[in-house]
């Protein structure tokens, strides 16, 4: 939605002359459709009265009840009432001195508005606003779809209330390390009783953060379709989810070969799920699958054309795009629609890391058409086995998903950083300037990095390469780039209140100290302020310490090494220091 939303931009991003009259306290992410500051500020209620006061959507009332005391008698009252025209998920919010007025499609809307009315009143003053809000895709999330390491049931319950602040409706579970989902024979097995009572356990917390639970079962590499033995294997394991409380499903048959991968089987075994299982129970969300060829890369027989075709139209089709990993474009859209008869179902492959482990993906989330959101039928990003970090690309994601065209990348990343890390947002900001390619194997999706200073090591490169002095400003500027990064890591490890986060991110974090030393000290001696020798040892130093630092991280269960900005700063390291030593054996 464009028009009014010009405002909206200017609220968060600060770009147009609206900015400068518009208040930077008044932030609301996902950037929400339409907005107008009604003028007028008042204090922030500490006690909130909802009018009427039974009635109100349960979930909604609990989020408004985590920020404020409910109180019959507060002067601050929520009006609400349904409104059935607005569209699904949807909502209006009008605030002021006196309270808010919220309209709502259905329990979704309330939720949605409330957390944007908690985003509203959350600075001292508060200001006066009408927002008219929807989502432009109808189910937004994330699909824990990874090899490695799966999440654990803390970090998921945390990531179910992360998700409703964030207006993110869908958690597809998937991860290819858990026996029971598949991706081998133990599919067909009920849960061990002690997994089980944590499943129907995330499942209830899910829905009380309005994120529909998605269990999928992939039970492609050793299916067979002699008999219907294992449709029966497949509808006895959803009922027996069903009876753990999960009302959402979906079948994988992703990086498989042989019989698991017959378009017709695949289709037959779909459509009865959907026919004497989902429509059935009636409460139960639609079906999702993906697909063989879930990627344009290697969609080149008919295949997909044959799920067009033949699969109910109820059921939801998955698509990575062009390739497993990539930008989900126009053209990729474009292309799948017509084959699968629907619109696809995004699979996003970032910031998944399972094949990039010894890197961290903390950058923004960019490469998406702003103009897709109606193509899609859903998009859910696949992210990486560090379920805190992720939060960060997430919290992009869930922007662009809810108002792709009102999106605005590079704002998203620094506020969800501000938001999610407020006491160390500037050593959590440099942390992810520097760390979010996949490294230089990764070649048609290679996510930016070091995106400001890149130029300036350019530059000196440059310089080093002619022999010649490189420029003090630029000296200067890439000197105290690295002792930013230098400070940063210990920043966070001594000072971060999110200590999940430090435990994921640790390894990286204690090899910035190092890191950031060897980079200050190697521009330094190109700029002929401190001897090369020194230079030199501190990039012995740093080598030394990433080895052990990588040993002690592959240790750990699913992991491998660890790699510290591998696009622009360890490539101008690794550059400086053969050019230190040719100067030192001179
Ligand atoms: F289901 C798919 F959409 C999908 O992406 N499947 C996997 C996924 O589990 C994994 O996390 C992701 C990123 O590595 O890519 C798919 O797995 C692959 C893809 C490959 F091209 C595994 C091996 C490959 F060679």
């Amino acid at each position: 939605m464009r028009g009014l939303c010009i405002a909206v931009a200017a609220i968060c991003a600060g770009t147009t002359v609206w900015a400068e009259a518009l208040p930077e306290t008044l932030c609301v992410w996902p950037t929400p459709q339409e907005v107008s500051v009604d003028g007028g500020t008042f204090a922030r209620p500490k006690t909130i009265a909802i009018v009427p006061a039974d009635g109100f959507d349960a979930e909604a009332q609990a989020a408004l009840a985590a920020t404020f005391k409910i109180e019959p008698t507060a002067t601050f009252t929520v009006t609400w009432k349904e409104d059935a025209s607005l569209p699904k998920e949807g909502y209006t919010l009008t605030v002021d001195a006196d309270g808010a007025d919220l309209a709502a499609a259905d329990g979704r809307g309330f939720f949605y508005g409330v957390q944007t009315l908690r985003q509203v009143l959350a600075a001292e003053d508060c200001h006066g606003v009408t927002i008219k809000d929807w989502p432009d895709v109808p189910f937004r999330g994330v699909v824990e779809g990874f090899y490695g390491q799966p999440w654990s049931f803390e970090a998921r319950k945390r990531m179910f209330a992360f998700m409703g602040e964030q207006k993110m409706n869908t958690y597809i579970y998937g991860p290819k390390d858990d026996p029971y989902h598949g991706f081998g024979p133990k599919w067909r097995d009920p849960y061990p009783e002690a997994k089980g009572k944590e499943i129907a356990e995330l499942a209830r917390v899910a829905h009380a953060n309005k994120v529909n639970f998605v269990w999928a079962v992939h039970p492609g590499k050793d299916i067979h379709w002699k008999d219907d033995s294992d449709i029966k294997a497949c509808l006895a394991k959803f009922e027996l989810m069903y009876a753990l409380g999960v009302r959402a499903f979906a079948v994988f048959f992703d990086d498989i070969s042989g019989e698991g991968t017959r378009a017709e089987k695949q289709i037959a075994l779909l459509n009865t799920l959907n026919r004497e299982f989902v429509r059935k129970k009636g409460d139960v969300a639609p079906l999702i699958m993906c697909p063989t060829d879930y990627a344009a890369a290697w969609a080149k027989s008919n295949y997909l054309e044959k799920l067009g075709v033949g699969l109910d139209p109820d059921i939801q089709v998955m698509w990575t795009g062009d390739a497993v990993c990539a930008d989900i474009t126009q053209g990729t859209v474009e292309h799948v629609s017509p084959r699968i008869r629907r619109k696809p179902f995004i699979w996003w492959n970032w910031p998944v890391c399972d094949y990039c482990k010894p890197h961290l993906l903390m950058g923004r989330c960019y490469g998406n058409d702003p103009t897709n959101g109606p193509r899609y039928g859903g998009f859910v990003s696949n992210p990486m086995d560090k379920p805190e970090a992720s939060k960060v690309p997430l919290f992009g994601v869930a922007a662009y998903t809810w108002n792709p065209d009102d999106f605005d990348s590079e704002q998203a990343w620094r506020d969800s950083i501000k938001r999610l890390f407020p006491e160390v947002a500037a050593s959590v900001q440099t942390l992810a300037d520097h760390n979010s390619s996949q490294g230089p194997k990764a070649e048609g999706f290679n996510r930016e990095e070091s995106v400001a200073i890149a130029p300036v090591v350019a530059r000196v490169l440059e310089a080093v390469e002619a022999e010649e002095t490189p420029d003090a400003a630029d000296v200067a500027a890439l000197t105290d780039e690295f002792r930013r990064i230098s400070f940063a890591g210990i920043d966070i490890i001594a000072n971060c209140k999110n200590k999940l986060f430090v435990e994921e991110v640790y390894d990286w974090a204690d090899g910035m100290m190092a890191f950031g030393n060897a980079g200050a000290m190697t521009t330094q001696a190109l700029g002929g302020q401190v001897p090369p020798a020194v230079a030199l040892a501190a990039i012995r130093a740093w080598r030394d310490q990433q080895r052990v630092l990588s040993e002690r991280h592959a240790a750990k269960p699913f992991s491998e090494g660890i790699v510290l900005s591998s696009r622009v700063l360890t490539p101008y390291l690794d550059k400086a220091e053969a050019a230190l030593r040719k100067e030192t054996e001179k």
